[in-house]
């Protein structure tokens, strides 16, 4: 794990060098649209790993499942990350694989990710790709492990999908120095009834909100859910439709209440960068200080989106590389 010591001290070395970073977003295995996006950025590959003379990555999280070259989109990553190339957090997929790999204590015979045919499903195509090689499953479970579930710079934060300040402060005494995960923690992450299951929840997945009743909506299994993620990023919203993450198509009932929040969750001065939330169209800052380089490259139509920051204040959206 030597790759990952004295992080934040490299970092700041790197910082005050006036090295800049080149924030990419989810890559689900999309390998190809990785070496094309480092190489319109300038990256050169070495024989160690692709390099820039003036930036650096740092990757959102979010590098397994779905995709068709997920390894080789690890050992692009880990190659970068070793040569202090690239830093990364960890993505939800990233956590869950910990999970499914992990031997429950309190359930012996269980694993901390239940293998049931949902899951199987989310993670089926890292599975066969690792071809059933279970020391190569643990070399890269070991390495999702070294992964801090966040990034505070001297200019920047980076986050999979959400900066909550209560939830960053409430979460520190499970991390180590580095922010990641301390594996005698593992356990409780992934157990609904301690908090840092919640911790979890909201910095790797996104916040949630109960709906009220009589509100509800289908998702693509057609399970009815009363629980949707929110835009943490807006100021405020009048709907409930504005406010929730839920396709047009999954629309039940309810939607089109009128509410007013004040959401304002995330205030603080340094902009924050994070993956996650599947978006299209055109890449767009969702304010001058919050940034989401996650514009589907999961899918074919998707793009992988990458934010160049020189260290300004104010972020724009010509900053975008795609
Ligand atoms: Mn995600």
């Amino acid at each position: 794990m030597d790759y990952h010591n004295d992080l934040y001290s490299k970092i700041a070395q790197i910082e005050k060098r006036g090295d800049m970073f080149d924030i990419i977003g989810d890559i689900h295995g999309q390998a190809t649209k990785l070496k094309q996006l480092l190489i319109k950025l300038g990256y050169k590959k070495t024989d160690q790993g692709f390099t820039h003379n003036e930036y650096k990555v740092i990757f959102v999280g979010d590098f397994i499942d779905r995709g068709p070259h997920q390894l080789e989109t690890l050992a692009i990553i880990k190659e970068m990350i070793d040569n202090q190339n690239a830093y990364a957090v960890m993505g939800n997929h990233e956590f869950n694989a910990i999970g499914w790999m992990t031997p429950s204590a309190q359930h012996p015979d269980t694993f901390l990710r239940k293998h049931n045919a949902i899951h199987h499903k989310q993670h089926k195509i890292f599975l066969e790709q690792l071809g059933h090689n279970e020391a190569l499953h643990q070399y890269w479970i070991e390495w999702f492990k070294s992964l801090p579930l966040f990034l505070d710079l001297a200019h920047i934060r980076v986050i999979h999908a959400c900066w909550d300040n209560q939830c960053i402060d409430r979460i520190l005494p499970y991390l180590d120095e580095r922010h990641c995960l301390k594996a005698q923690y593992i356990e409780q992450a992934f157990d609904p009834t301690c908090e840092l299951f919640e911790y979890c929840e909201t910095l790797l997945k996104g916040k949630e909100i109960t709906l009220p009743d009589g509100v509800y909506y289908q998702d693509k299994e057609g399970t009815t859910r009363h629980r949707s993620r929110i835009k943490w990023w807006l100021k405020r919203a009048d709907t409930l439709r504005k406010l929730c993450m839920i396709p047009d198509a999954e629309c039940i009932k309810g939607l089109e209440q009128k509410i007013d929040i004040n959401l304002e969750l995330y205030q603080d001065k340094k902009p924050v960068f994070f993956g996650h939330y599947w978006f299209s169209g055109k890449p767009a800052i969702l304010t001058p200080k919050m940034v989401c380089v996650d514009y589907s490259a999961a899918l074919d139509s998707g793009k992988l989106v990458a934010y160049r920051y020189q260290g300004e204040s104010q972020l724009i959206n010509q900053h975008f590389i795609y």
